[in-house]
């Protein structure tokens, strides 16, 4: 379906209806946050209620958008009706994602709701909606919105292309990744002419950290060891964390940190983050498919961003994760030289 054919599809759908549940992907990223917020100011400027869902701590991201209001979290998805002001039926609209599992909280929404419709850009097989557009291209969700209201010729007020331009920024690293194109920069260039503080939103996005992740993060670069072929690992105890008077799953960004090191090819993060399992989170510059070696223990993710989960001890793991990663280096240079 080209994007004019959804506009009107998206267009008739807010017509129709008058209160309208939305829910990104659990865990909320920037992306995620940004696009449901941008839509529920959309849906309230037609003077019709919006109210967002999130399974996670979305606060990073809300706190520096205009409020909207959000299901409580003791709350379940079908006694969302009672919530809304005007009545208790609503319509439910799925973002950044297609696949009601992945909302975790909202996964029975469409079953309760009136109807639903999808806007994602992730590469996906299911049409789970009643109404489903994917742009598995475009580099952020809010990207694809973006171009949607513009063909429905919705005004884009300043809070709404603050929360656009933080959700593109966020998927495309601050207009650094190879998603980023020319249109991505078009609409940037719109959304600054609006009125929105670019400078404030990628120092935040991407320059700010919480005093005890800085700490987190010293605290795993002196346990940090960089192997021959620019393999770079960092492992991090139970102990290490409570040294630190934090948890391991508050150091969540280090091994983006990690990867940024120049002599790094890929970033291994091993936290310990219960008695005897391990996270790792790994990353990769250009010549490590880490989706790969992560399949190899369990887990996956994107060929330049993956993880896993496992029980072996820190060390057997760290050596076996080595192996994984050199025999892959070796075989690349074995194809270079025939
Ligand atoms: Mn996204």
């Amino acid at each position: 379906m080209s994007r004019e054919e959804f506009a009107h599809q998206l267009n008739r759908f807010l017509h129709r209806y008058d209160r309208f549940l939305i829910s990104g992907h659990i865990r909320p990223d920037g992306d995620s946050v940004g696009v449901c917020t941008a839509l529920a100011l959309c849906i309230q400027q037609m003077n019709k209620e919006a109210m967002l869902v999130f399974d996670g701590d979305a606060s990073r991201y809300t706190q520096i958008l205009k409020p909207v209001p959000a299901l409580p979290e003791e709350a379940s998805v079908s006694e969302a009706g009672r919530y809304f002001k005007s009545g208790d039926t609503f319509a439910f609209i799925m973002l950044d994602c297609s696949e009601p599992e992945r909302t975790g909280r909202a996964a029975d929404a469409i079953m309760v709701a009136e109807a639903s419709l999808t806007i994602d850009h992730h590469v996906t097989s299911k049409e789970a909606a009643d109404f489903n557009y994917v742009e598995s291209d475009t580099g952020s969700t809010c990207e694809v919105l973006y171009a949607l209201l513009r063909l429905m010729q919705v005004p884009i007020t300043l809070p709404i292309a603050t929360a656009l331009f933080m959700g593109a920024a966020f998927d495309t690293g601050g207009f650094r990744h190879s998603n980023t194109t020319a249109d991505t920069y078009r609409m940037a260039a719109d959304l600054k002419e609006k009125g929105v503080d670019s400078t404030f939103l990628l120092n935040y996005l991407f320059h700010t950290r919480k005093f005890m992740e800085a700490r987190a993060l010293s605290q795993s670069l002196k346990n940090a060891k960089l192997y021959e072929g620019g393999i770079l690992i960092s492992c991090m105890q139970q102990r290490d964390f409570f040294m630190l008077g934090m948890h391991a799953k508050e150091a969540d960004g280090v091994v983006g940190n990690l990867i940024e090191i120049e002599e790094a090819e890929v970033a291994c993060y091993l936290r310990e983050i219960e008695d005897g399992v391990i996270r790792v989170n790994m990353r990769s510059k250009s010549k490590v498919d880490v989706a790969r070696i992560a399949a190899q223990f369990g887990g996956g993710g994107h060929v330049r961003a993956a993880g896993c989960t496992s029980e072996l001890p820190m060390l057997l793991l760290k050596q076996q994760l080595i192996a994984a990663i050199r025999a892959q280096l070796d075989s690349a240079d074995d194809k270079k030289e025939r």
